[in-house]
């Protein structure tokens, strides 16, 4: 469609096409699309609803209710009676339109080994795997509506089990690979899945790490009786001894016979014909469980037609994205981006997604620079934690390697300080690339605040713009009275958008007192936002992460940024702990560059730089080099044990089993001074 039909005008009747753009190119363009998501929400998602395909397309679109003091209370349906298939949208629906389809590649493996075979799967062949899969899901007597556990490495298997509980209608729970056994067990537990899908071994960074293994000791836990199968892939099936770095550790692998099954075995004995199965819009697609600020991981249970148009539409416009082109994005599909951003919003565009097995350093920190080269990639989506790991080494890392073929470059997990995002820019970019800074949670399904690539000027640090259908509100935090922009608050959704998660799984009244409670009719993110005067919003971080020091509240991801700008840091974790003159004081963990030395000297030039960044009131109290910071699998800094260190108050960490490595925990303990 060409830009000419667009007119300039905020209203309503400013889009009257029958289909929604391929792209968005104009900013005129941006606001009509807006104006009409917000004014008429059944008319654009209808539209966004077209480029699915339905077996009885809704002719109910938007049915929600946000406000809990009503007498329906929180509910949010979307095209509820509209009927499709998720997995006929992402693979047989391409090939039944043109054949031809079914020899582009869909996935592309690149392998943590280097020496292992590239491998590519076409959409035929990804369809065949998926439909035989299920069939195998079927034979072990799983049925529309079971919960399916799975817990995988990053491989195309994985997709394969989770394309293939879509295909059947099962509702599929990913937990992430790198949980504990403990963790697993209150995950399945919770979801009563009768069944886990699970690999011999993942490989990472040159090592091999056992998941079955881990699955053997969360089933002997008395939660977890209601598991009555195994399925297991075994990560190397089909290579010779020589090759197969995991044939030692296999020998020990325990085995319950009737429980566990190897999946090479049960695929022999299926056949590759399987319907999908007809689901309705509001059957459930998937739970995904996200740590909640208390204790008990949260199970966001997301449905079928709302999310998946939602990921649909959301890909293909901040992507800006064409078939042909080559789209990867480094997050595990244990997270909600690997969902999302690895398999159904790519997939549902007939994309060709990379999946990455290893990680960004091994067998060096070229890695996804030389992986960028070798497949093409024209769009590259990962996380600020990667981006700052990697530019804390020289620069020739990157600038060796060609990249010509990017376009867009993503990023996505936290807020990206603008240091890293100058460098994700002009050195990874060469400064030719757009940036696409996506603000959004497991909770929004996919992007919420984000860059349409070259249709507005980027800001480092940004994330820009809402998305079409999404209406921010920033609220006071002491007042609770919503604010008027520009200004700084508590981050908030006016009403709903398509892919927002529907509840937790049978816990709607959590659901309800977590986003819906404290800002009445509102989605409440849990986030912190400053809305400037030409609209563009910059996360604060989590709201919980502001500092009230002597009465001025500091943003620690202000905080953060700053020390990073210093030559010598290549990331930083702010706390508070209570300071009776103060309120708080300000505790920075800070972790060098290569080759930089720790000293009193460093530490008073990073004061200053504090200072002169920000202002002469910020003053880091502590300076506490760290050569590790403790993260989650998915790189996020935990910032609930940083403060539990400095409070001090290390008997109570909480769950530290979610961590990285547990171990970092007991090194910062040992050199911090307040917890002596
Ligand atoms: C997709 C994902 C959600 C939280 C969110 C916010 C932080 C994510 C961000 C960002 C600033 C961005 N976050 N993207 N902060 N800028 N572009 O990460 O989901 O794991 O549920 O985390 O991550 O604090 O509230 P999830």
């Amino acid at each position: 469609m060409s830009s000419s039909t667009v007119i300039n005008n905020s209203s309503t009747t400013a889009w009257d096409q029958l289909s929604l753009p391929e792209k968005i190119q104009t900013f005129d363009e941006y606001r009509s699309l807006y104006a009409l998501s917000t004014e008429n929400p059944d008319r654009f998602w209808t539209l966004a609803a077209q480029r699915l395909d339905w077996y009885q397309f809704p002719t109910k679109i938007k049915n929600t209710e946000f406000d809990y003091r009503t007498e329906r209370g929180v509910e949010i349906k979307w095209f509820e009676d509209g009927v499709l298939n998720v997995c006929y949208n992402c693979l047989d629906r391409h090939i039944e339109k043109d054949p031809r389809v079914g020899e582009q590649v869909a996935i592309i493996f690149e392998a943590d080994k280097l020496t292992e075979k590239r491998h590519h799967v076409t959409y035929a062949e990804l369809l065949r795997d998926v439909k035989r899969f299920a069939n195998v899901l079927k034979n072990h007597g799983v049925k529309k509506g079971d919960r399916v556990t799975i817990y995988m490495p990053m491989v195309v298997e994985t997709c394969v089990a989770l394309l293939a509980c879509a295909r059947i209608g099962a509702i599929h729970s990913v937990v992430f690979g790198g949980f504990s056994s403990h963790s697993v067990a209150e995950r399945i537990s919770d979801c009563e899945s009768t069944i886990v899908i699970t690999s011999d071994f993942g490989v990472r960074g040159g090592k091999c790490t056992p998941l079955k293994s881990k699955i053997d000791v969360a089933l002997t836990m008395e939660q977890c009786k209601s598991v009555k199968t195994v399925l297991v892939f075994q990560r190397n099936h089909g290579l010779s001894a020589t090759e197969d770095d995991c044939a030692e550790h296999r020998s020990s692998l325990l085995w319950v016979d009737g429980r566990d099954y190897w999946v090479h075995d049960e695929l022999e004995k299926v056949d590759d014909k399987c319907d999908p199965e007809p689901m309705n819009a509001e059957d459930p697609l998937f739970i995904l469980y996200t740590s909640g600020s208390t204790g008990k991981p949260k199970g966001i249970l997301h449905t079928t037609g709302g999310y998946l148009t939602y990921v649909n539409l959301t890909f293909k416009y901040v992507f800006a994205y064409t078939p042909g082109e080559v789209y990867m994005c480094t997050a595990d599909v244990g997270w909600i981006t690997g969902h999302s951003y690895v398999i159904y919003g790519p997939l549902s565009n007939r994309a060709t997604t990379v999946v990455f097995e290893g990680i960004p350093t091994y067998p060096d920190v070229s890695r996804f620079w030389n992986i960028v080269d070798k497949h093409q990639i024209n769009i590259f989506y990962t996380a600020p934690t990667a981006i700052r790991s990697l530019m804390a080494h020289d620069n020739s890392f990157v600038t060796r390697t060609s990249r010509k073929s990017l376009r867009i470059l993503g990023t996505v997990g936290e807020p990206i300080n603008p240091e890293a995002w100058k460098w994700y820019h002009t050195i990874v970019g060469d400064s030719r690339c757009s940036i696409v800074d996506t603000w959004w949670q497991t909770e929004t399904g996919g992007f919420m605040i984000t860059p349409i690539p070259n249709v507005w000027e980027l800001e480092g640090g940004s994330a820009t713009l809402p998305f079409f259908g999404i209406q921010t509100q920033l609220f006071n935090k002491e007042t609770r009275q919503p604010l008027q922009a520009p200004n700084t608050g508590e981050l908030c959704i006016r009403d709903s958008w398509p892919g927002q998660a529907r509840s937790l799984y049978r816990n709607h009244e959590r659901f309800v007192d977590v986003y819906f409670r404290p800002y009445p009719g509102y989605y409440f993110s849990g986030d912190g936002c400053e809305i400037k005067e030409n609209g563009y919003h910059w996360i604060t971080g989590r709201v919980d992460d502001v500092l009230v020091i002597s009465g001025h509240n500091i943003g620690t991801a202000e905080v953060e940024s700053a020390l990073v700008q210093h030559a010598g840091v290549s990331e930083a974790a702010v706390v508070g702990y209570p300071d009776p003159k103060k309120n708080q004081g300000m505790y920075c963990f800070v972790t060098l560059k290569d080759g930089v030395q720790e000293s009193d000297a460093l530490k008073k030039d990073l004061i200053k730089t504090v200072r002169e960044i920000i202002g002469a009131h910020v003053f880091p109290d502590i300076i506490h080099f760290a050569p590790n910071l403790p993260k989650t699998r998915s790189g996020k800094i935990m910032r609930r044990i940083l403060r539990k260190i400095v409070e001090p108050d290390v008997h109570n960490l909480g769950d530290i089993s979610t961590l990285n490595d547990p171990s970092v925990v007991e090194e910062l303990i040992k050199k911090c001074p307040r917890s002596h």
